[in-house]
């Protein structure tokens, strides 16, 4: 069954177009830098907001019908597959994440479930088989019960940390089957509300714990693909134990976490961790944890987490400088982790909103190409540090200088604020502008 029988597959009609169904910047089969866009972008869609989010929010109920026109569970959960198979199609967009109970619901028992949730993932592989989509990464939806109120792994209670596990066991399980890349852990309530009831160290080396046995138990069925952490600072709980990704690289270091694990930049929680978009994917890229990312942003006017489309240009240009300069995806991609806004409700509005941020994103890609190739902003700052690459400065990187030889440098050379030059941010702006607005 076609559930969008007014829009045909989305074609790409370039800048000039105002078809509002019409890819601008976005052309998937393009070779651009010697790959196609769609390779580049590794485009994904999210099964929660996509196929789930009917704009429920805490002051009123949904707007949008995303019943897929069944009531009977199964039965929604199976045109759930059918509807996603059918966007992601006429966008095409070549892969999808999930959360367990996105794809199919609970059931009473665990063991029920599971059962259920094997019929979709059964369904969702002969659609794959079909089609050549592909999952991007999966996750399990350990937030969400009320048996998850006080956390999964870092509950209070050992029983709801054996539950969770089950339930991640089942999770990558249908991750493999699917043939995912990725396996994300966002720590959805792996936080505090107080201190006054909280044992934060017995919390933290038991999230360690379960990220262990999730390693453990995905290598040993074949899982080869990234486990992923996704940091966000608050939002559900107080504090979040994934804060930002320099906190989340602490926290896998000190457990030795740090060889399975990267970072699942989303550009949201940067936002409210108090850092931009780029600081995060940079922290990530420089610290070889460089990742997946889930493609959004916020309303900086609001606090909280709003899941907006991208369509800033600024913000896609800097991130896919970023991905550029980690040498692209391998194993990750950008998840649209995006919803229409309430008041967007209507079939076609799911379109418009990827369509924008996929041109968001494609436009920003060709801007950061550009501004790599263009090589003003790479040049300035290698010329900004060029005093590391001979003299005292290659003394200093190669070791061979110690506090005692740098003393007796600094007391011959004299002064040395003549040796500084300007950080000409202005100037490296308005060259970002000269590039975005030249494309
Ligand atoms: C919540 C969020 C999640 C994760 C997956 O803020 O981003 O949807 O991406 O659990
Ligand atoms: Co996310």
């Amino acid at each position: 069954m076609e559930f969008f029988k007014n829009i045909c597959k989305i074609p790409y009609e370039g800048k000039d177009s105002t078809n509002p169904l019409a890819f601008k910047y976005y052309n998937p089969d393009e070779v651009v830098d010697g790959k196609k866009m769609r390779d580049i972008m590794k485009f994904a869609l999210s099964w929660w907001h996509t196929m789930g989010g009917d704009g429920t929010d805490m002051f009123g109920c949904g707007t949008a019908d995303k019943t897929w026109g069944e009531n009977d569970p199964a039965a929604r959960a199976k045109a759930k597959v059918d509807a996603a198979f059918e966007i992601m199609q006429k966008l095409s967009i070549d892969y999808f994440c999930f959360h367990d109970r996105d794809l199919s619901p609970e059931y009473g028992s665990l063991k029920d479930t599971n059962a259920q949730l094997d019929i979709v993932t059964d369904y969702i592989k002969a659609k794959q088989a079909e089609t050549g989509l592909k999952c991007l990464w999966g996750t399990a939806k350990c937030f969400d019960h009320p048996r998850f109120m006080h956390g999964a792994g870092t509950s209070p209670s050992a029983d709801v940390f054996a539950f969770s596990a089950a339930q991640i066991k089942k999770a990558l399980e249908s991750t493999v089957k699917l043939g995912g890349t990725g396996y994300v852990f966002w720590g959805g309530r792996e936080g505090y509300e107080t201190l006054l009831n909280t044992n934060m160290g017995l919390e933290l080396d038991n999230m360690a714990r379960l990220m262990k046995m999730a390693v453990e138990y995905g290598r040993s069925i074949g899982f080869k693909g990234d486990f992923y952490i996704e940091p966000k600072p608050k939002e559900p709980t107080k504090h979040q134990y994934d804060f930002d990704t320099a906190t989340v690289l602490g926290f896998l270091r000190k457990y030795g976490l740090d060889k399975d694990f990267k970072m699942n930049i989303e550009a949201n929680h940067a936002t409210l961790a108090q850092h931009t978009f780029q600081h995060e994917l940079c922290v990530a890229r420089t610290n070889g944890a460089f990742g997946s990312i889930d493609a959004n942003q916020g309303d900086p006017l609001l606090g909280w987490d709003t899941d907006q489309f991208p369509t800033n240009i600024y913000d896609t240009t800097m991130c896919m400088y970023e991905v550029i300069k980690a040498g692209g995806f391998t194993n990750g991609g950008l998840n649209f982790d995006a919803k229409a806004r309430r008041g967007s409700f209507t079939p076609e509005d799911i379109f418009y909103s990827y369509i924008a941020g996929m041109d968001a994103f494609a436009l920003g890609y060709k801007a950061a190409s550009k501004l790599i190739a263009d090589g003003r902003i790479d040049s300035f700052i290698s010329d900004r540090y060029a005093s590391w690459s001979e003299g005292i400065g290659l003394d200093i990187i190669s070791g061979k200088a110690d506090m005692a030889a740098l003393e007796k440098y600094a007391l011959a050379k004299g002064e040395v604020t003549a040796s500084i030059s300007s950080g000409r941010q202005e100037l490296l702006e308005s060259i970002v502008n000269n590039v975005i607005f030249n494309l």
